[in-house]
Formats: structure tokens, C-alpha cells, sequence
């Protein structure tokens, strides 16, 4: 309770104002804040008082507005009210700043006089992973301190920068140790005693003359940062808004600011960011789970099998600092493997993201063995083996001979029955799916499969193992391909449909990319290697009309030169090959279909309609417990483009009815009856609802 209100305290400590945030988790900068600091500010008036410090209590400094005030009607004062306030100050206002300053908390800072940080602490205005930009002065007053290049890359990039890259940018004057609310005071004092001037950001021009004098220079820059961007409204706002800095007076720069802030907080791209940015967090919350359980310490690691996915898991553990031990069948296997892991550790050095000192570190944590036992003393084993039942709960018994009591063991199948590798073992209590995402040293998902004996503890564990290995965790429930690729295989079936009907890889993958993906089906198939699918549908006794004799030709993809696409030698780049034109052309004549022109539109609805419906029935099933979760597995998994939301998301902004209405179109077309529209989807296209609607069921388990 502050003396303010709830979340704002004034107090003095001798002649100098110490204004404190106090509004737990991250000070998000609600309205009873900023109505609170406008109070306060009134109150430093008094003659007494010779300086200001702004401060903030708990883990961090304001993390910014709250997001979850948006899209609501904002409350008098704004943001650029109590900026106003601090800047008519004619005392010195200094910002003491630790944790993460951001967005408007940043803001807030940068309307101070001086900012000065503990060494932990990181600064950066993140809202363009919002859909936003700042819209509290940051693309007016960061280009002030850094320069318009630099300040342009740090807003479209939206990345934290560190204490001492802030202070070596001018955002940061200091950076202090100790109690930071005390030596921000001594700071400020120090300002009064040597009477240093009074400027405001507002006012520093000189990071702006190379600008105006070059104007073209921040124009290539401004093209080369956004080669990328896809069309998407913030980056070229960002990109205006900063121009305005070097080129408009200060006010006409920040009125136009506030004007673009305003049109993007009310699109679908700024939306459906808000909404990933809170299902991310949701997606990690178990409804029956009891709070309080005991976590396991991931201290070392054992992963059995270092092919494609065991050796890019075994990095995950090394790159989180953590001792691993690969266990592969034989000498050649595993020095294949884990050679295989140094020449990635190798190309990240390349790319200038790594540095071999680095590489030297993570590579002495992995070691490798030959013998199962290496898991007798370990507190998780992650298995990565063949893709065969047979196999794995052959593992799975040995390892429960193996492994001590309280080891979470799970495996990283992406199709097979969790319940039945668990019955392998006289712990099935301890045994869940961890899936990870090809490659798994860089994609951020993880997949949690809770099996029907698995217990909260090692749920729990789960969660935690995967946030320390820098993932997004999403538990799910056991089905064929879990959630992802359940709803994949739907887009599997429709994208070989299309290539039968007339269309060819790179025309649906062109239509893909365009929507925002950053690859399409087949040239996805191709990196995953087209050999998992065909070993799946083969011990199923099931078959692809063009994928398998694609396969039988020996055509896995990436790890063969060729697939769906033909590649050259080191090269990933898909080039269309006349030979798999040939095939397709040859399967539709064998198949009596009649090829004909397919529009990019009707590409993208049946790319993306048919997995929306199996998105519906996994609800249903309770497979998934939100449709946020969906989304979040679909952007961290598979590259969904974030500024659409996600799967669930996106098809509320199209519309259920409209969906509803393709989809029997489709079905009725291609006699397909998994197209037909799924119960809940019917529903609440029928009720004039969206998939928003939809919430966890209380206590539900996956
Ligand atoms: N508003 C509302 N809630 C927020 C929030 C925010 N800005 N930031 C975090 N939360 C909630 C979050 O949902 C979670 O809630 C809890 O706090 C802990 O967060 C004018 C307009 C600061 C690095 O984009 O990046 O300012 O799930 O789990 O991992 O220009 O939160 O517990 O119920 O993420 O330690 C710009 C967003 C806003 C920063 C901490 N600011 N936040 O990470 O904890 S736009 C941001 C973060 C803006 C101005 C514009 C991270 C964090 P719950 P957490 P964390
Ligand atoms: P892979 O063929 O590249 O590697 C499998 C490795 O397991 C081989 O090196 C093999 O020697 C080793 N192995 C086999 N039997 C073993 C045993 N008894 N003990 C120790 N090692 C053994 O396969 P992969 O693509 O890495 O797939 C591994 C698992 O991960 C499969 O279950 C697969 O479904 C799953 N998965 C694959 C992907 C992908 O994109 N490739 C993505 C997610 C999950």
C-alpha cells in the first residue's frame, strides 16, 4: 500500500523525493499507476525538495502499459500525461532502473533527466512483437540517445539490451551496485551538488545530425531490416515514426507517433500478438494441477539415441549448461552423432553466433556411451530412438531396470502410444512424451504428452525442464500426433490432394509462404526427412500416392539431396525438379483425376481450413485443454506466423460460419468425411461464436 494508493508511494529521504511502483508481478503501467505518479509528481513542488528518484519494488522495473488494457477505452491520465509531468519537472528526475525496463517503462525512464541501472538490469521496447510500436515517445526519444539506425534496430528487433550495452548506447548514464534505490538517490544529489544541466532527451539533438545530413543511409538500413518483415503494418510504422525523429520537430514526431500507435493497437496483427503473448504464458498452467509440488533438479541428463532429434536434444542440455551423457548403440553411431552435433555447434560459430570458446564449453558437457547404464544416475532420460513400438518399449523395460527411483523418463516419440511405452516399464507414473521439434537445438516448442499414469510431480517436473531449456512448454494429452501433428497430418492429406488435383510443391508451398509461413509442406517434409512419414505409414500398412514412390526412389529430402525438391550439395535452398513433376503427373493419370488450375486462395484454404477442424475435435476430445494452447504450438513448433495468431485465433478472425462453409464444400468435393465440419466447430459457427469462447473445463487432465 502506498501512500499515493494502492500501487504509488512518496516518500522523502532528506531532499529528495523517492517515488515508488508497487504493482506486483511487473509494474505494468495500469491506469491507477499512472493516475498515481501524476499525483506524486504534483507533490515534488516543495521547495525542499531538490531532486526525484523513480523507483520500482518486486523483481523489476515497469515492464510497461498493461497489455491487458488494451482494446479497452483508456483511462485519463495516459501515458503521456505523467511523461508531461516529469519532464516539466524542474528538478532533476532520475530513473532507477533494474530487472527488465520495458516498453512504456523504458518510456517512462527515458522522459527522466538521468537513468541509472543495476548491471543485471535490461532495457528495450519490445512492442513490436505486440503488432505495436512504443507509443509513449520511445521512436522519438531512443533515436536521441542511440541514433536513428541504431534506435531503428533496436525497436524492430523489440530484443532486450543489456546494462552495459545500454550505458555504452547513452540510454543508461550509470550503472550503480548495491541498494539501487540509495545510489540512485546519491546519484541524484550528486546532480544538484555539481549542478549538472537539466536536459531532456526531448531536447539532445546530436545523435540526429548524421541522419539528416545522410538521410539515405537510414533508408538502406531501414530496407535491409525489414527485407522480412512480409507486409506486416508495425515494422513500417516503426520505420516512419523513427524517420519522424530527425525529420519533424519533437512534437509533430510523437502526435504522429501516437496516431500510428492507435491505428495498429486495434488491428488483427496487434490482436492476435496479444493473444499469443498471454496463451503462452496460460499454455504452461494445468487445470488440475495442486500447487506447491516438489521439482525435480535437472542437474545432468542422459539421451538415448543421437540421430537427427537425440543430438539436437543433447545441445538443448548443453546450451542450458547442463552435464548430458548420449547413449547410442555402437562407436560409429555415436561418434556419427555427436560429430554431427559439433559440425552445428561449428556453423553457429560461422554465423558469428558463437564463439568457439563458447563451443569448446557446451561440447565438453556431452558425453557419450555405449551402455544403457549411463542412465542409472541421472534425474531424466530422454529417449530418441527409431520411430518403431517394438524398440522403444524395449528401451523403456531396460531402462526401468536401470534408471533410480524419482527419474522422469520420457520419450520423444512424435506419433506412437505414450500409455502403451509406459506399460513397458513397472513405472508408468514416471513416464510422459516429451516432443521436441526438429531442430531441436533451435525450435522453441515442446510438446509435454501426459500419459494416463502420469503423475503431477512429473508433469511438473516436465514444465520446469522444459522452461530451463529455454522452451514453451504445452502439455497435451495422448492421441495419434498429439496435437501438431495430428492437425499436420490433416494438412498432409489435403497437400498431397492438391499436387494430385493439378497444383505442383512449389505452388502451395509459394501460397504457404506467402500467408506467412516460413516454408511450405513439402519443402518442410523435405527437412524433416519424407523416410519418418513413409517408416510410419509402411508399419501401418497405409500408403501416399506420390510421397512413397518419391521415397522408394530413395528421395528423403534434405539428408539426400533430394526430395519434393532437388538440392545442391551444402545447399538448403529447394529447387522444383522435373522428375517429381513427372511422378505427380503420372499418379493423377493413374488415378483417373484430371488435372486443373487450383488459385492460391482456395491453396491456402485447404491448407489451413482442415486443420482448424481437427483443431476443434482435439478440443473436444480434451486432448488440449484451450485453443490458445493450439496456437502456441502451431507458432513455436511450426512456424505459424505469429501475427496471425495461431490456427484457432485466425479462424475466428475469418469467421466459423465462413469456415464451416468451405469445409463441407471440400468435403462434399473430395467424398473426404474427416473434412466435414467437426461438432464444436458446427456449434459455435451455429451460435455466432468463436473458438475465444472455448476454456479449459475446471480440473480437466489431458
Ligand atoms: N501487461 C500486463 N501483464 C503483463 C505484462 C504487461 N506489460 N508483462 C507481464 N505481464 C504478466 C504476464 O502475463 C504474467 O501473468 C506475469 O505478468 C508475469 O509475466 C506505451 C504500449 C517482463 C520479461 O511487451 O516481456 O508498453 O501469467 O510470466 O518470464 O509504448 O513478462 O502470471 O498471470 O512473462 O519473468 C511492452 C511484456 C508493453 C513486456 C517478465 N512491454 N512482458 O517475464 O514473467 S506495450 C512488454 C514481458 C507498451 C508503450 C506500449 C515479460 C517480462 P500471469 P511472465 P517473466
Ligand atoms: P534418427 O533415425 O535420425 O535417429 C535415431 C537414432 O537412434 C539412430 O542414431 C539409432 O542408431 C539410434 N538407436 C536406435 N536404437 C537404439 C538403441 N536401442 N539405443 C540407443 N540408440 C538407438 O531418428 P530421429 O529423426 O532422430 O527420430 C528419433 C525419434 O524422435 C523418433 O521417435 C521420431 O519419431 C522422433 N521425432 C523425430 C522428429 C524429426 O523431425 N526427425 C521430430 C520429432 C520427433
Amino acid at each position: 500500500m502506498g501512500s499515493i494508493n494502492n500501487s504509488i508511494d512518496f516518500k522523502r529521504d532528506g531532499d529528495v523525493a523517492v517515488i515508488t511502483i508497487d504493482n506486483p508481478p511487473v509494474n505494468a503501467l495500469k491506469h491507477e499507476v499512472r493516475s498515481g505518479l501524476v499525483e506524486a509528481l504534483k507533490q515534488i513542488g516543495d521547495p525542499a525538495i531538490k531532486a526525484v528518484v523513480i523507483a520500482c519494488k518486486g523483481r523489476t522495473f515497469s515492464a510497461g502499459a498493461d497489455i491487458s488494457e488494451f482494446g479497452k477505452p483508456m483511462q485519463a491520465p495516459g501515458l503521456g500525461e505523467v511523461i508531461k509531468a516529469i519532464e516539466a519537472s524542474s528538478k532533476p528526475v532520475v530513473a532507477a532502473v533494474h530487472g527488465t525496463a520495458f516498453g512504456g517503462g523504458l518510456e517512462l525512464a527515458l522522459a527522466c533527466h538521468y537513468r541509472v541501472a543495476v548491471a543485471s538490469a535490461r532495457v528495450g521496447l519490445p512492442e513490436i512483437k505486440l503488432g505495436i510500436l512504443p507509443g509513449a515517445g520511445g521512436t522519438q526519444r531512443l533515436p536521441r540517445l542511440m541514433g536513428p539506425e541504431k534506435g531503428l534496430a533496436a525497436i524492430l528487433s523489440g530484443d532486450p539490451i543489456p546494462a552495459d550495452q545500454a550505458l555504452a548506447d547513452g540510454i543508461i548514464d550509470e550503472i550503480v551496485t548495491g541498494d539501487l534505490t540509495s545510489a540512485a538517490v546519491a546519484f541524484a544529489r550528486k546532480v544538484v551538488a555539481e549542478n549538472r544541466p537539466l536536459r531532456l532527451v526531448r531536447d539532445r539533438e546530436e545523435k540526429l545530425q548524421a541522419a539528416r545530413a545522410n538521410p539515405k543511409s537510414y533508408e538502406d538500413a531501414a530496407a535491409k531490416l525489414t527485407s522480412r518483415s512480409g507486409g506486416r503494418r508495425a515494422p513500417a510504422a516503426v520505420i516512419e515514426s523513427v524517420r519522424n525523429s530527425f525529420t519533424l520537430p519533437f512534437d509533430e514526431g510523437i502526435a504522429r507517433e501516437q496516431a500510428l500507435f492507435r491505428e495498429l493497437v486495434v488491428t488483427d496483427e496487434s490482436r492476435a500478438q496479444r493473444h499469443v503473448f498471454f496463451a503462452e504464458r496460460e499454455a504452461a498452467r494445468v487445470p488440475d494441477m495442486p500447487s506447491g509440488l516438489r521439482s525435480l533438479p535437472f542437474d545432468k541428463a542422459v539421451v538415448i539415441g543421437a540421430g537427427t532429434m537425440g543430438g539436437g536434444i543433447a545441445m538443448c542440455f548443453a546450451n542450458a549448461g547442463i552435464p548430458v551423457t548420449v547413449v547410442e548403440t555402437g562407436k560409429d553411431a555415436l561418434t556419427k552423432g555427436l560429430d554431427r552435433v559439433a559440425d552445428t555447434y561449428r556453423t553457429t560459430i560461422k554465423r558469428g553466433r558463437l564463439t568457439q570458446e563458447e563451443m569448446d564449453k557446451r561440447m565438453a558437457l556431452i558425453s557419450g556411451s555405449v551402455e544403457l547404464e549411463a542412465a542409472a544416475d541421472v534425474p531424466v532420460v530422454i529417449e530418441a530412438v527409431f520411430e518403431e513400438m517394438g524398440l522403444k518399449k524395449e528401451v523403456f523395460a531396460k531402462l526401468d531396470k536401470v534408471a533410480k527411483p524419482d527419474t522422469l523418463l520420457a520419450t520423444n516419440t512424435s506419433t506412437l502410444d505414450v500409455n502403451e511405452i509406459a506399460r513397458a516399464t513397472a513405472r508408468p507414473k514416471d513416464v510422459l512424451g516429451t516432443h521436441f521439434f526438429s531442430p531441436a537445438n533451435v525450435m522453441r516448442l515442446l510438446e509435454i504428452v501426459r500419459g494416463k499414469e502420469t503423475s503431477h510431480h512429473m508433469l511438473a517436473g516436465a514444465i520446469a525442464l522444459g522452461r530451463t531449456l529455454g522452451k514453451v512448454p504445452v502439455v497435451v494429452g495422448v492421441c495419434d500426433g498429439f496435437v501438431g501433428n495430428r492437425m499436420l497430418a490433416k494438412r498432409g492429406v489435403e497437400a498431397e490432394r492438391l499436387l494430385l488435383e493439378g497444383a505442383l510443391p512449389h505452388q502451395v508451398d509459394g501460397a504457404v509462404t506467402e500467408f506467412g509461413f516460413p516454408m511450405g509442406p513439402f519443402a518442410m517434409g523435405d527437412l524433416a526427412g519424407l523416410d519418418v512419414g513413409w517408416r510410419i505409414r509402411k508399419a501401418r500398412g497405409t500408403k501416399a500416392e506420390i510421397t512413397d514412390p518419391l521415397c522408394e526412389a530413395g528421395r528423403f529430402g534434405q539428408k539426400t539431396g533430394k526430395g519434393y525438391y532437388i538440392y545442391e550439395k551444402g545447399s538448403r535452398t529447394p529447387t522444383p525438379d522435373p522428375e517429381v513433376e513427372a511422378i505427380i503427373v503420372a499418379a493423377s493419370k493413374r488415378l483417373g483425376i484430371e488435372r486443373h488450375p487450383i488459385s492460391k486462395e482456395e491453396i491456402v484454404e485447404r491448407m489451413i481450413y482442415p486443420m482448424i477442424n481437427e483443431g476443434a475435435r482435439i478440443l473436444d476430445e480434451g486432448i488440449a485443454y484451450r485453443p490458445g494452447d493450439i496456437d502456441v504450438i502451431w507458432i513455436y513448433g511450426y512456424g505459424w506466423p505469429v501475427w496471425r495468431g495461431g490456427p484457432m485465433f485466425y479462424g475466428d478472425t475469418v469467421g466459423l460460419p465462413h469456415i464451416r462453409d468451405r469445409l463441407a464444400i471440400y468435403a462434399e468435393r473430395s467424398g473426404d468425411k474427416s473434412l466435414e465440419p467437426a461438432p464444436l466447430l458446427a456449434r459455435l459457427a451455429g451460435e455466432g461464436k468463436g473458438f475465444a469462447s472455448v476454456t479449459a473445463p475446471k480440473g480437466a487432465a489431458a
